[in-house]
């Protein structure tokens, strides 16, 4: 089954909205197969948005990964990368499908809910960043 990670952003947790998100993830049929709550500090946060690192946007993007609590999360479903990116919807919520996450729920380009892995690589190395082996695998021993 294949995986992608999704983290629920500070926004999502700061406006009481993880049930809401939750429940639309659950619905598609994704299975959530690890799970915590973390306060990330500006360095992390910056090790995992690396890639964007001469991006405009990059500096306010830390502090407002690193604002509040967050939510990582391994999703597994058929096609998890793909699907869920197309739940979530575009980065810019003015921009996203109607009946998206971001559409339904985010404020703005930068304050969009939730994370998605783009790419099934790129999940590989994102799942790892936030979860052990041992947290995905003793976890579920009938979904390793
Ligand atoms: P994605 O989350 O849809 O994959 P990326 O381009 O990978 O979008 O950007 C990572 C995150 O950086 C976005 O989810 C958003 O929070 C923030 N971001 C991206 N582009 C902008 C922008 O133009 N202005 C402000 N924030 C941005
Ligand atoms: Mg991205």
């Amino acid at each position: 089954m294949e995986r992608t990670l999704a983290i629920l952003k500070p926004d999502c947790v700061g406006r009481n909205l993880i049930g809401k998100v939750i429940d639309r993830i659950e619905r598609e049929g994704f299975k959530i197969l690890a799970m915590k709550m973390v306060r990330l500090t500006e360095q992390t946060t910056g090790e995992f948005y690396a890639v964007h690192r001469k991006r405009p946007f990059y500096r306010d993007l830390v502090q407002f990964m690193s604002s509040g609590h967050a939510i990582p999360m391994v999703l597994a479903k058929e096609n998890a990368v793909n699907d869920f990116r197309k739940l979530i919807g575009a980065t810019d919520p003015a921009e996203a499908e109607s009946g998206t996450i971001r559409h339904e729920f985010a404020e703005n380009k930068q304050n969009n809910i939730v994370h998605g892995s783009d790419s099934v690589r790129t999940a590989k190395s994102e799942i790892a960043f936030y979860f052990s082996e041992k947290e995905l695998v003793e976890n579920n021993p009938d979904l390793s």
